[in-house]
């Protein structure tokens, strides 16, 4: 049976290899793609992050950890997304303008997309015109945003500006560590989730509200 523990140590390590070949094994074995996601490498990365705050590791490390995240997650998408036999919505997902943090955008769409979503990934330091645009031209039902930092926040009330002003039918929701539910209702967004599973939840209540 594949440890999920040991699955966390070796993506803290940044040990690629290890990540990929557990990553398999779990797959392999039919563990449910949601535990080893989030008991394995969000586990994992958790813990960077923590230490990262204690200045106990440095953005080297951080970088290692999250392209061994990367590579199990890369494995783990493809199952996440068989879960999914209709798409519930279209979703626009990105970090907002100026800011480059990707790992919990990524898990977000990865779990939207295990959970029934068609999600169009636009990236990072996506502009509230690109945000629109895209809404437009593939007729989504949501723009979702993360952001990690306190500086690039604003960004999102810009994208709920614009998602008003285009007339679209769009629902906007937000996320990403520094993002509240106080901050949500101040800028108008039509919902908000502290993590990725929740995110799931909010966007199925606002596709169906
Ligand atoms: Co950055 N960084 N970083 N960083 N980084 C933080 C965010 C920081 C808190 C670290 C710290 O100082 N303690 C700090 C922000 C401070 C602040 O604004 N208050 C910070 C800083 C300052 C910076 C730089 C400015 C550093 C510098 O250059 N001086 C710089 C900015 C670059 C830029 O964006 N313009 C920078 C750079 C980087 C790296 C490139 C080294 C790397 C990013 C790599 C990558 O993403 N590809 C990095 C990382 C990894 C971090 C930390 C350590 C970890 C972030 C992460 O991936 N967490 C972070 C410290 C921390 O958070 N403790 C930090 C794991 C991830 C799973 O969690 O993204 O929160 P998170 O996502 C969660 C939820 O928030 C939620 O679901 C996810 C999973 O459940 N969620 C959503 C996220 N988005 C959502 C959207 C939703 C719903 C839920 O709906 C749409």
């Amino acid at each position: 049976m594949a440890d999920l523990q040991a699955l966390a140590e070796a993506l803290i390590r940044g040990d690629c290899k290890t990540v990929e070949a557990l990553t398999n094994q779990a797959v392999d074995e039919g563990m449910n793609p949601k535990e080893i996601l989030e008991e394995g490498l969000i586990a994992g990365m958790n813990i960077i992050g923590k230490r990262f705050k204690a200045n106990e590791v440095y953005v080297p490390e951080v970088l290692i950890a999250a392209r061994a995240m990367k590579i199990g997650m890369e494995i783990l998408k493809p199952k996440l997304a068989e879960a999914g036999v209709e798409p519930l919505g279209k979703v626009v997902l990105g970090t907002v303008k100026g800011d480059l943090h990707d790992i919990g955008k990524n898990l977000v769409g990865m779990m939207l997309t295990g959970g029934g979503f068609m999600v169009i990934d636009a990236g990072i330091d996506v502009s509230p015109e690109k945000f629109v645009e895209l809404a437009k031209s593939e007729g989504a039902h949501l723009c979702a945003m993360s952001a990690l930092l306190t500086t690039t926040m604003p960004q999102m009330a810009e994208v709920v500006k614009a998602a008003k002003a285009s007339g679209l039918d769009v629902k906007t929701m937000i996320g990403g560590a520094p993002v509240t539910q106080n901050y949500a209702d101040e800028i108008g967004a039509d919902g908000y989730a502290a993590d990725a599973a929740t995110a799931v939840d909010i966007a199925k209540q606002l596709i169906a509200g």
